[in-house]
């Protein structure tokens, strides 16, 4: 596979005026016939035509409606072309049906669907696919399907056919077609100039009742992107469309977003808090993408992280604004930390502007999108409010239309706000999460802070330079009151101090409040000032911190033999959720122990071996330990916690159901099940139903449980992937592999469905104890089905082939038996390129 090199950047020898398509859809012969006006690039040295083409049959192609013969070369064809402007036809075949890489043309139990991005519209017909060739489209579909679709407005329908107009120019990664027998719940949205909007949010029949949380979703969407951003939508209707065979979350299609079901169909039988919140955050998020994607894409992939950190950050800010703040930043991070600090501190770190990629596809990452996000938000802390949104209208009006790129962006700030960001460019091109370290100094009335920042060496990137962080600090006295309220410190050299004078005695410092830059802070803090903290800070971000930190160093000391700090954590985390006045939500979030996976990598940071069977028992101690103490509190709390009103998936009723289910983990522990079987048993929504579940599979006694879950939800796929992933998810170290093994021989175990492969695999992953069972049958089984499903769906190959990239972590047979099979992997004969360049990049 060859390398592309963002330094190699050349613009398109041709642009185009319009694009004309037609398809003739059928299974496995559809023809596209394609009409596309071209004309030289003036700013381009290249007079080459060249177009992109994979999996096509050429029928006929022609240039100002003269027959030509293309030549066929690597990648698509070329072809002499005359030094004006000049219309392109073409009449291509392809088969869906036979599309089980999901990219490009592809059915979907019988539905025609299309996933374009990043590089699959040159499965569809000859085109240059690149985001930087932008034209507006006309598509008529011809076909036995009830239902008709593509992007833009409705021009024109009869009976078999349809016409649609999408007038704003657009990269051919954001085209989208859907035609099978659709169901649409319809709604209409007034946008804040008063034009009428249709919306349609299309299901199979049997799904209508899944589609009431989504529409309102993206009509909350609506409005707040006009309110908070000013950004009003630009089409007569907009569309949504779920599909069950996805290998993303959702697709921004301009005006026909398409859905992962996963992602936009929720009830309070079948989905759970977490669904709802995510499905929230997702409709949000395509939706978003109209302005920061469509209406300003990007130049080129490398440019990937200008769209995706943006809109993330965007649906960060919307899920804050209709959620809880707090409780959404501290979420964020925990997924963070879970996958891109993962991410940054392996053989996979990249920046979030690469300089190079072989496969695009495999940088659809927790870096690109999270980190991305994280940037924005450094920036939004830099400038401040009023001149971040500031900036934001002179990006939209300087760049509505253009295919654009990060340097457009970080230029845009610059001369909005007046500020140099020469020096913070390099969070964007330098990979590798910064340590930051600290310690202070108390003298005559000042308190010092000291910082030293370093960023390790990441694959190909050794030297690292200072990074510039803005760090949100606050400091409390000896009794908890805040006599510094938050203050942004900017640092940007490796090491700086910061003085606070006229202080009557040694204050406590809060810092990185809000968690103000994606840092790994380490900090020598005693147990006393974490539950000092963990009981007066005022930030609760930080409040949350101190908790979390507490807790890792109980379960640190466990491992490592140490003397634990258990006593003072358990005391104080039976003090917060005594608190009332805190928001149930945080309490659950502060009893929730420390991911298995954080714990191993804070072990691997300070060079000590992980063991993940140590990390998991330590879990389990201390969760009983927790128990113990915990037991006076249980009843009252419980209770406390039962809703008693209507199923509503809000962020009040979720708080409520999320401490009740962790308070039942507790109570699991001391009556084997017995509390969690009753709440099963008259649980009449998934969250309780799916929480209960849990707590019998970990206390072993889920056989009957799982069996009516079973029995209640066969037909439904979405909760069927629940069934199969809960039960690998909680098996027992020596029982993870053989339980997903037995799995996959299961009648509903279909592989080809990423969802379910996701199911079963994904949850092997994040089970670790389990994956990294000591006799490595965890690790054999994975690599099995990457080599089986990688000449099926290379994407989602290459995706979960990061299961092994911590591999150099672990102890010398667990690194010797993970290498083995990464190199069996990469050994397999005719492997996908994505694949190779994941399990190259991981092996090297
Ligand atoms: N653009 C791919 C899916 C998403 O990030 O919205
Ligand atoms: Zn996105």
């Amino acid at each position: 596979p060859q390398k592309i090199f963002l330094a190699d950047y050349t613009p398109p020898a041709y642009l185009i005026e319009s694009v004309e398509l037609t398809f003739k859809l059928a299974p496995t012969t559809t023809r596209v016939m394609s009409k596309i006006r071209f004309t030289p690039n003036p700013n381009a040295a290249s007079k080459e035509f060249f177009l992109h083409g994979e999996q096509l049959n050429l029928i006929s192609a022609s240039i100002d409606g003269s027959t030509v013969t293309p030549e066929p070369v690597e990648g698509g064809l070329k072809c002499d072309v005359p030094n004006a402007p000049f219309t392109w036809e073409a009449e291509v075949e392809i088969n869906p049906e036979a599309n089980t890489a999901l990219e490009g043309l592809y059915m979907s139990g019988g539905m025609y669907c299309t996933q374009c991005e990043a590089e699959g519209f040159r499965r569809i017909t000859y085109y240059p696919d690149r985001p930087d060739v932008m034209a507006p489209f006309k598509v008529r579909i011809e076909g036995n399907d009830p239902v008709l679709l593509s992007n833009g407005n409705p021009v024109a329908s009869g009976e078999g056919w349809a016409e649609w107009h999408d007038p704003w120019p657009k990269p051919a990664y954001l085209f989208a077609l859907v035609a099978g027998d659709l169901i649409a719940r319809d709604d209409s949205f007034t946008t804040m100039s008063g034009k009428e909007v249709a919306l349609k949010l299309w299901v199979r029949p049997g799904d209508e009742g899944k589609t009431a949380f989504g529409m309102q979703a993206l009509k909350d969407s609506m409005k707040w992107d006009e309110e908070v951003y000013g950004r009003e939508y630009d089409l007569d209707i907009f569309q949504i469309v779920a599909v069950s065979d996805f290998n993303m979350g959702a697709m921004e299609n301009k005006g026909l977003n398409i859905f992962n079901t996963s992602a936009v169909l929720a009830s309070p039988e079948t989905s759970t808090d977490a669904n709802f919140e995510r499905i929230e955050a997702i409709i949000a998020h395509e939706y978003f993408h109209n302005w920061t994607g469509n209406r300003i894409t990007c130049r080129d992939w490398f440019q990937l992280s200008l769209k995706e950190g943006l809109t993330v950050f965007r649906d960060q800010q919307f899920s804050g604004d209709i959620r809880s703040e707090a409780v959404c930043r501290i979420n964020d991070v925990i997924a963070l930390r879970g996958r891109q600090f993962r991410e940054d501190n392996g053989p996979l770190a990249h920046q979030v502007q690469p300089d190079s990629f072989v496969e695009i596809n495999n940088f659809y990452t927790a870096t690109i999108y999270e980190k991305g996000a994280e940037l924005i938000r450094m920036m939004k802390t830099l400038v401040g409010h009023d001149a971040y949104y500031k900036a934001l209208d002179l990006y939209f009006s300087r760049h509505d239309g253009d295919a654009a790129t990060i340097e457009d962006w970080v230029r845009v700030f610059e001369e909005s706000t007046g500020r140099d960001l020469t020096q913070f460019r390099r969070w964007y091109k330098q990979a590798g999460t910064p340590r930051l370290k600290v310690d202070d100094d108390f003298k005559d009335g000042t308190y010092t802070l000291r910082f030293k920042q370093e960023t390790p060496p990441t694959p190909e990137q050794d030297e690292k330079l200072p990074q510039h962080i803005p760090i949100a600090v606050g400091l409390l006295n000896p009794n908890g009151d805040e006599v510094l309220p938050t203050q942004i410190l900017e640092m940007t050299d490796a090491e700086q101090s910061f003085a606070f004078e006229g202080h009557s005695a040694k204050p406590t410092p809060s810092i990185l409040r809000h968690f103000s830059a994606p840092v790994i802070l380490e900090r020598e803090s005693s147990a006393e000032e974490r539950a000092f903290l963990l009981a007066h800070d005022t930030d609760p971000f930080n409040k949350w911190e101190a908790g979390r930190a507490l807790a890792k160093d109980v379960l640190i000391a466990m491992i490592t033999g140490e003397d634990a700090p258990t006593a003072a954590y358990l005391d104080a985390v039976a003090a917060m959720l005594r608190d009332d006045n805190l928001d149930p939500a945080f309490r659950a979030l502060a009893l929730h122990l420390p991911a298995q996976d954080d714990i191993a990598q804070t072990l691997a940071d300070g060079s000590v071996t992980p063991d993940p069977l140590a990390i998991y028992n330590a879990h389990q101690t201390l969760r009983q330990q927790m128990a113990e103490h915990l037991q006076d509190l249980l009843p009252r709390l419980s209770a406390e916690m039962d809703v008693s009103e209507p199923f509503e998936p809000n962020a009040e009723q979720a708080g409520k159901r999320a401490l009740g289910l962790e308070l039942l983990k507790v109570t699991t522990r001391l009556d084997s099940g017995a509390a969690a079987q009753a709440l099963y048993d008259r649980a009449d929504n998934m969250t309780l139903r799916m929480g209960a579940l849990g707590c019998l599979l970990e206390a072993r006694k889920g056989d009957a449980a799982l069996a009516d879950f079973r029995t209640r939800f066969e037909g439904d796929a979405l909760v069927m992937d629940k069934w199969f992933a809960m039960q690998v998810a909680h098996a027992a170290p020596e029982q993870a592999a053989d339980m997903a093994e037995r799995l996959t021989n299961d009648s509903d175990f279909n592989w080809k469905n990423p969802n379910r492969f996701r199911a079963v695999f994904g949850a092997l992953m994040m089970n670790q104890a389990g994956f990294h069972e000591a006799t490595g049958k965890g690790y054999a089984l994975f690599a099995d089905w990457l080599i089986k499903l990688d000449p099926v769906n290379a994407q989602i190959t290459a995706r979960m082939s990061t299961g092994f990239e911590t591999w150099k972590r672990w102890d010398a047979d667990r690194q010797a038996m993970m290498k083995t099979q990464l190199e069996r992997i990469a050994a397999t004969r005719d492997l996908s390129s994505d694949t190779q360049e994941m399990v190259g990049r991981i092996l090297n």
